[in-house]
């Protein structure tokens, strides 16, 4: 009886994703997904990403948490449109939230929209959001073990940022160990070692977004 109850949830929700990709493609917004364990600097990149790219593109953020309007504020800090949608104990975004938020954000002349999910490396991998890509974010002081153990999100990612870099010399974690267990799990994933705090790295990010975009628009 448990596995059709859990089919149609997704079910449902694949068809508000699909709502929701229709609107971004008449729009030619891109939608990234934003996804990691808690802590692992997803709020850190899209303020870093928001400032720095903030003459290029127009940016908005759905923060997607359990409580509180923290995150949403740190990225209206730089300028950008942002909603916070509180999942009140939810360990994931569905389609029926980015939509709801949706009617929060003016999506005219939008370049791309980010979805900061709720942080858990798990179920927010099951949960289309009708968003382009997937982009997952590993923190070096997680262990390098983790696309291993936790595959589903870092199958499904169009990139892997491999975050905290300026923590290297005190951890024990291997770069190239974490990248190999991802590409046995998606041979086209990119993997793009960074740090929020020092900038290293960013400008790939940033490379990537920018092809990303240009896609998009066709
Ligand atoms: N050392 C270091 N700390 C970072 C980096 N990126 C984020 N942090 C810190 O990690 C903590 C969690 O970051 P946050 O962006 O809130 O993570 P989120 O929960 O994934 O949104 C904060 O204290 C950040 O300052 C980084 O590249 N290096
Ligand atoms: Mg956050």
């Amino acid at each position: 009886m448990e596995v059709p109850v859990v089919r149609n949830v997704l079910e449902a929700n694949d068809r508000l994703a699909e709502t929701l990709a229709a609107a971004f493609r008449e729009k030619k917004i891109l939608c990234l997904n934003l996804m990691s364990s808690p802590g692992a600097g997803k709020t850190t990149l899209l303020e870093r990403t928001l400032t720095d790219l903030k003459g290029e593109f127009k940016m908005a953020v759905i923060e997607g948490d359990l409580q509180t309007d923290n995150d949403a504020r740190r990225v209206a800090a730089t300028g950008a449109q942002a909603v916070q949608v509180n999942t009140e104990g939810g360990c994931h975004l569905d389609a029926g939230m980015v939509l709801d938020a949706l009617k929060s954000i003016n999506l005219d002349g939008l370049d791309i929209l980010f979805v900061e999910n709720v942080g858990n490396l798990v179920c927010p991998a099951e949960f289309n959001l009708g968003e382009d890509h997937k982009i997952s974010l590993l923190s070096v002081t997680e262990g390098d073990d983790k696309p291993e153990k936790y595959p589903l999100m870092f199958h499904i990612s169009a990139v892997m940022l491999l975050n905290k870099t300026d923590l290297l010399p005190y951890v024990d974690f291997d770069l190239d160990r974490a990248a190999a267990h991802a590409r046995k799990l998606n041979k086209d994933i990119r993997v793009l070692p960074v740090s929020c705090k020092n900038g290293e790295g960013l400008d790939q990010w940033y490379d990537w977004l920018r092809k990303a975009r240009a896609a998009k628009r066709g």
